[in-house]
């Protein structure tokens, strides 16, 4: 089979990343991350809106243990569409030290379910970015959360912030933990306490089962890529905000690279330099403990956290 034509301009994940210079606690989660294909054997949906490069477990797992963490939460792709193939093969050959966030629809039989929280799947992802999915009616999601709370999974959604206001409602009736994908894509542009970020911010305060991964500096930042200016301490504009989570709710904030980092246009990221970001919006021994232990392991590995 000949390999499909990826996205014009598609980035390619960075091949030798830097060692960080921040030493991650025992134990460490990966919170986000995802494979692509490879598309030889888990071929791409037809009705995806990016053709990415191949990112296999083997390269995923090379990762994890290069950047010095110790488990991955693989989130599927939208690349993947709802055949969560690729996802649950990176599980199986994980040794338990990867747990997953499926896409689903109303289709997905109890079998399968089953069979998904028997290989690591603890979550179901909604996805409400318009460049990425057709959205599936709420009805349906709806639908979905209900079949999925007895099994103790929880809800990770995506969504840009200036959509928040319409999706308040949906997100504060759903019956699971809801985890948000990178602070709900702030403007970093905004002051860190001008009301969109403050709106995010009461929805954390008002629902206690609201999580946030503090995660995708690299996504959100103006500020350029890090080259341009020779720092290791990048994507500063995205400080404040992060941060402001970490300290706020430090029980319910977790961070993943989110390697292959799919859909950026000006730079790739070196996940080294990330990882070392984390002392910027983490900066004590005990806020990491929580970030990238303590919270993840209640989540994914209840049993063992
Ligand atoms: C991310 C962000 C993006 C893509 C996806 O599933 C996806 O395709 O999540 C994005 O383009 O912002 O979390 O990986």
């Amino acid at each position: 089979m000949t390999a499909p034509q990826k996205t014009p301009g598609w980035l390619d994940w960075y091949a030798g990343p830097s060692t960080p210079r921040l030493q991650l606690p025992p134990g460490a989660v990966d919170a986000h991350c995802h494979v692509f294909g490879p598309a030889d054997r888990f071929p791409y949906a037809p009705e995806r809106k990016y053709t990415p490069c191949d990112a296999s477990r083997e390269q995923l797992f090379a990762l994890r243990d290069h950047l010095g963490f110790a488990r991955n939460v693989i989130v599927q792709a939208t690349c993947h569409g709802a055949d969560n193939s690729a996802l649950l093969d990176a599980l199986e050959h994980s040794q338990g030290r990867a747990r997953g966030v499926v896409t689903v629809r109303r289709s997905v039989t109890d079998g399968e379910l089953q069979r998904m929280h028997a290989l690591g799947v603890r979550g179901v992802r909604f996805n409400f970015v318009r460049r990425l999915v057709d959205f599936t009616p709420k009805a349906e999601l709806e639908e979905i959360a209900q079949r999925i709370q007895p099994l103790g999974w929880h809800v990770v959604v995506y969504f840009e912030a200036a959509d928040l206001p319409e999706l308040w409602s949906f997100f504060t009736a759903l019956p699971t933990p809801v985890v948000v994908d990178h602070m709900g894509r702030p403007d970093v542009r905004q002051p860190v306490d001008g009301p969109e970020f403050g709106r995010f911010i009461r929805l954390m305060q008002e629902h206690p089962n609201v999580w946030s991964k503090v995660s995708c500096p690299e996504r959100l930042s103006m500020a350029g890529p890090p080259a341009l200016h020779g720092e290791r301490r990048p994507y500063r504009d995205v400080v404040p905000f992060a941060r402001r989570l970490v300290e706020q709710f430090p029980d319910r904030v977790l961070w993943g690279t989110d390697w292959p980092h799919p859909n950026l246009k000006d730079h790739m990221p070196d996940d080294g330099l990330l990882v070392d970001f984390i002392e910027q919006i983490a900066p004590t021994p005990a806020q990491r403990q929580q970030l990238l232990v303590r919270n993840p392991m209640k989540l994914y590995w209840p049993d063992e956290g």
